[in-house]
């Protein structure tokens, strides 16, 4: 059985975001969804974005490969001793949800090597629409779906969708090949998510991670204030 900690509130802004020497630990945010909608692509343009005036870090999580840490390195997206790949050798929402040690020392190591940071991405596997992350791991989680692999996605709901901080659907360049519908889709992310946010990416456009990096902005803000 896996644990579900969906329902539980945003960490808390106290004791647990100090480190042991006393300085604020960097905000972590999660990046979840199903296989191949665009999270490792969202992650490389976020750090391109954003690396500018922040100091950031990478988590990946692969099954048996460090397929997506190499990409980023590849892409040259960060120095790579800012990229972590995770091997979680079995289903991805375990490393993120259920036994998140491996993760946890991830992030503690990165701080320990390159820190201090603002921000560290943490990618899950790509997974179902099940896949949420431990709030004891991340602080916020943005669940990454795309036009491709169906318009009904948002309805059929499940809890990356209903409750993650930020729900992306990419790909929205490929809605008139794959006949998606993206009014109904924002309807019914609209429906299931209430006044949670929802972000239409493209990633294949100029800055097409704009809008995602604005809110990645905002959470930063609210963290360090
Ligand atoms: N057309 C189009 N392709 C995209 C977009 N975003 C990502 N892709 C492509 O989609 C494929 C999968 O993207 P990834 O970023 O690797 O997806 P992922 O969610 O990290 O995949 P896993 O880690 O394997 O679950 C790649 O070939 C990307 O180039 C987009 O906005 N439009
Ligand atoms: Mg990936």
């Amino acid at each position: 059985m896996h644990l579900d900690h969906s329902h539980e509130g945003p960490a808390a802004v106290g004791a647990d975001a100090l480190r042991p020497d006393g300085r604020r630990r960097a905000l972590r945010v999660g990046l979840g969804g199903p296989v191949g909608s665009g999270k490792t692509a969202t992650v490389a343009a976020l750090c391109r974005t954003l690396r500018e005036r922040h100091s950031l870090a990478v988590v990946t999580n692969d099954i048996y490969t460090r397929e997506d840490a190499e990409f980023l390195l590849r892409e040259a997206v960060l120095p790579p001793e800012r990229i972590q790949a995770v091997e979680t050798g079995a289903c991805p929402h375990t490393a993120i949800r259920d036994d998140i040690s491996a993760n946890l020392e991830a992030v503690e190591d990165l701080e320990d090597a390159v820190g201090p940071l603002d921000l560290i991405l943490v990618e899950s596997g790509g997974d179902n629409l099940t896949a949420t992350f431990s709030r004891g791991l991340v602080d916020a989680q943005i669940f990454v779906i795309d036009v491709a692999g169906g318009d009904d996605i948002p309805r059929k709901g499940g809890p990356g969708v209903t409750t993650a901080d930020l729900l992306v659907i990419n790909k929205t360049d490929l809605a008139p090949y794959v006949g998606s519908d993206l009014g109904r889709m924002a309807r019914d992310a609209k429906e299931q998510r209430g006044e949670l946010p929802v972000l239409f990416t493209s990633l294949k456009g100029q800055d097409g991670v704009a809008p995602v990096a604005d809110w990645v902005r905002a959470r930063l803000a609210a963290w360090t204030a």
